[in-house]
This record gives structure tokens, sequence and C-alpha cells, in this order.
């Protein structure tokens, strides 16, 4: 937090590669490595979307946090829908930071990528999870799903980086501004970006059916995850309440269109991404009580596709 009530990210301090080459100390292998998330989290729920699109359940295993952040951070409990740490046996986040540097003093973000070999944190910067999944852990991908979606595809990569760096500081990073100010000037301008950016992306996405085009992507992803929690949580919690995201027919249509994909929908914890933000954000909401609605049917026909109105002006 600014001296000006300004939300700013701090930068993620796990930043190390894995390659598909004999030149990385993390070299691509299955049962390896393995992912620490939380549902709740919109920036982890990328990589576990990642990992169920690209096939990659059974090659990196999966952890979930319990989804509310206590006073010991990020716990493993056995809430429903939580996995506890069956690698290391530990009951907190923050236990595996330590492990991969005793001396660490950041914060203990989700997600994590965790390489049970040399016991440390490879990566825990959550568009360079999905980026590492989509590329390097494509040929084991391709082994175990027979309709593999390439979701960064080389011709492609410009104008995705380009979407994902337009869409992180308006609307993925935009909404915490809005919710985490602690002035009305920042909070406004926050607000303001929001709504710019999903007036601009429901006119894009009723030009095609995917954010860059008639195929799914990483850009897709990183929109999607900002988009699901926009109704449940940030429309009343974070204070973005100009429209509803139902008000925008073609960010709606493309969420439940996102939703309806079995692989995306499983990855799709309601609950957990109440309860967090509800219950977590003591700072925002002290009484910690969680509303019961909005009530949202992601299931209702999404109408998009090669011939449908999403493609017409
Ligand atoms: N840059 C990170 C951000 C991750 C992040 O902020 N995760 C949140 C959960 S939504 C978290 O773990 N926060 C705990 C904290 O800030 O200490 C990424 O994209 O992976």
């Amino acid at each position: 937090m600014t001296d000006r009530g300004e939300f700013t990210r701090n930068l993620t301090g796990f930043r190390d590669q894995i390659r598909d080459d004999n030149t990385s100390r993390f070299a691509v292998e299955a049962n390896r490595y393995h992912l620490y998330i939380s549902w709740a989290c919109p920036w982890a729920h990328r990589t576990a979307i990642a990992r169920s699109l690209l096939g990659l359940e059974e090659i990196i295993s999966l952890s979930a946090v319990d989804p509310v952040w206590n006073e010991n951070g990020w716990t493993f409990t056995s809430e429903p829908g939580c996995i506890p740490d069956f690698v290391n046996h530990k009951s907190d986040l923050i236990d595996l930071y330590r492990l991969a540097d005793p001396a660490y003093e950041g914060e203990e973000t989700t997600p994590v990528l965790w390489d049970k070999k040399h016991k440390t944190i490879v990566n825990n910067e959550s568009l360079e999870i999905i980026k590492i999944f989509a590329t390097e852990f494509a040929v084991l991908g391709r082994h175990s799903k027979k309709n593999f979606p390439d979701l960064y595809p080389a011709s492609q990569r410009t104008i995705i980086d380009q979407v994902i760096s337009e869409i992180y500081p308006t609307l993925n990073n935009g909404v915490y501004r809005a919710g985490f100010a602690t002035a009305q000037r920042p909070y406004e301008r926050a607000y303001r970006d929001v709504f710019a950016a999903l007036e601009h992306w429901n006119a894009e996405l009723g030009l095609r059916r995917y954010v860059c085009g008639d195929q799914l992507t990483l850009a897709d992803i990183c929109l999607f995850t900002t988009l699901l929690r926009f109704d449940l949580v940030y429309y009343s919690h974070f204070k973005c309440n100009q429209k509803h995201l139902y008000e925008y027919p073609h960010l709606w249509g493309f969420v439940r269109d996102l939703y309806q994909t079995p692989e995306i929908r499983k990855t799709c914890h309601f609950d957990h991404i109440k309860r967090h933000y509800y219950i977590s954000q003591k700072h925002i909401n002290p009484t910690q009580v969680v509303p019961v609605g909005p009530i949202l049917d992601f299931d209702l026909p999404h109408g998009r596709g090669v011939d449908s109105a999403c493609l017409r002006k």
C-alpha cells in the first residue's frame, strides 16, 4: 500500500523455468512437480485450469489450501474441496516457502510450483507457470489427452502476451486496486479502469468467440478467472458496482461458455471463492458474513460458437 491509499502488488520471488531440454536444473518429467493452489485465488485458478485443459492431472500433482486465510496464513485442512499436502506433509503453506529458502521473508502466495526432486519452489508466478505448462509440458500432456489444445500457439504469442498485459492492470489487478484502495481517488481511478475494460472486452467478444480468435488460449484463461468472480465477489466486496457482469451479454456468454467446458467447470469452486474473500479480508468485511446471493445460472445456454450471435457485431 502506498501512502496515498493506492494498492500496489509486490513482485514474486521464485522465477525459475522448467525446460524440455538438458540445459535446465528443472527438467520436464512426469510426477516430479507438485502444484499448490487455492481454488479461491484467481491467479492460482489460472494454473488449475491450464493443468486440467492440458491433461496434466496425472503428471503434476495438486494440493489445495483452505479458502480462509487465518492467523497462520494459507493452511491445509480437511474442509470440503481442500487437498492436503501429501508431498511435504506441512500444515501451513509458509512452511514450503521456508523449506525452499530458510531466510524467506516475503509473502506466501498461491500458486506455488514445487519440485519434489530438489525440494524447492520452482516458480510462484501464475503467468509463468501457465506458460510452462502450455509449452514445456506439451509433450507429456499430448500423451494423456487426445484433443490436446495449444493454449499458446507460436503464431499468436505476441497478441496473446499483449492482451494479457492489457487485462492485468485494468481487470485482473484492477478489481484489487479498487477493493484494496484506502482512499477515494485511487478507488475511483481503479473503478473507471475496470469498467472501461469491461466495455472494451464486451465489444471485442461480440466479434469472436475467444479473446484472440476462434481458439481458446492463455489470454482467455487470464480473463476468465477475474470475470467468474465478478458478480460473486468484486461487484459488492470490492465496490465494482457500476454494472453486474451479467449485464454485459458477450462477457456473460463468454464466462458461461468457458464454465461449461468440463475441464474448467471442475476447477470452479464458488463456495471457496466467496468464503475466501468475505471471511479472510476482515479489513473490508469486518463481520465476515458471507452473502447468500447472487443467484446466477452459469449453465444457461451460452449461444457462442461458429454460427452464433457472438460473431455478429
Ligand atoms: N503474482 C502472483 C500473485 C498471487 C497472489 O497474490 N495470490 C494471493 C491469493 S489471490 C495470495 O496468495 N495472497 C496472499 C498474500 O498476499 O500474502 C501470481 O500471479 O501468481
